[in-house]
This record gives structure tokens, sequence and C-alpha cells, in this order.
């Protein structure tokens, strides 16, 4: 399914290439010949109708993590260094959902939170590296980084969404 879509987004976007081009394309989207790691990434939650947590933010020491009602749920969360594609999908039925990924330098720090917002103040976070925005339910979007050895994490943050347990970590050796 995210190959399927990868492909045909490159093919949709890039529609004039030569045909050797188009062959190199094609042959980078498939897992096994593609230039890095590719992650898949599930955006979900278990609908409008559940009341959100609200404490359940990053760290989770201390927190019952099985209460979430949103996440961020990976293909892998251990690659190797390199370039990495990260195929986010809203899998949400009726919610907006985002994938933003900073640096992890210290994994008990609290994330600077604009508490009316209900999010992350993100102008306050110099790690951040790259994001896939405000993606539809069912839609799906790249992102493609180049990972240096380290903790990352992954998170959304649409208004209460990062207290509801939509945050994950991604280790990159
Ligand atoms: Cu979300």
């Amino acid at each position: 399914m995210f190959k399927r879509n990868l492909i045909g987004r490159l093919l949709a976007f890039r529609p004039f290439l030569p045909i050797a081009a188009l062959a190199i394309v094609v042959t980078m989207a498939s897992p096994s010949q593609a230039a890095g790691t590719v992650v898949n990434v599930s955006l979900w939650d278990k609908g409008v109708e559940m009341a959100m947590a609200t404490d359940l933010g990053f760290p989770a020491a201390g927190k019952d993590m099985s209460k979430v009602t949103m996440g961020i749920a990976l293909s892998v969360d251990t690659v190797k260094a390199g370039e990495i594609t990260f195929e986010a999908l809203n899998s949400s039925k009726d919610t907006i959902h985002e994938m933003i990924i900073t640096r992890l330098r210290d994994l008990s720090r609290l994330f600077p939170y604009n508490n009316s917002e209900s999010r992350i103040d993100e102008d306050k976070m110099p790690d951040i590296l790259g994001e896939v925005s405000e993606l539809d339910p069912g839609k799906t979007a790249a992102l493609r980084l180049d990972l240096l050895p380290g903790k990352y994490l992954l998170f959304c943050n649409i208004p209460g969404h990062f207290t509801s347990g939509m945050w994950t970590i991604f280790t990159v050796e």
C-alpha cells in the first residue's frame, strides 16, 4: 500500500522524465532497492467519541501508557544511520494528524508546552528536523531525512494529541 502510493506520487510529480530516469525512480521505490531505509508510520486513533487522555505526554515514566487513545505506530523503531524515508499514513477515520520529528537529547526532559494551546511549543524546540503537517484521514505523505545515530521523538502536535499519547521514540544506530 505504501509502496504503491509512493510510486504513484513520484510518477505524478515527474511526468516528463525520460524512460531511464523513470526506471530508476521505480526501482528506488521498492523496499529492497530503496536508497536508505523506509519506515512506515501509522498515525492512529480510537475515534472522536473516545475521551482523550490529558497526561500521557513524553516521557512515559510513571504513566499508564495503555490508556492512550491515539498514537504513532512504526514498522520498525531502530534503523541504521543514513537516509531514512518516513512514509506516514493517517489511519484515522475522522481526525487530522501530523508527524513531527525531533532529536531527543535527554530521555527524561519535559518538552516546552503551551497549556493554553494544549500543544508543544515548537518555537522553543531547536532540534525539530522535519514534519508531515496536518494530514487528512486516509492520506499519506513522505518525509525523507538524513539521520545521525541517536534517539528521536516522533509526535503529533495537533492540540491535545501529544498529551493523549501521540508520540513514540525512534532510534538510529
Ligand atoms: Cu494527532
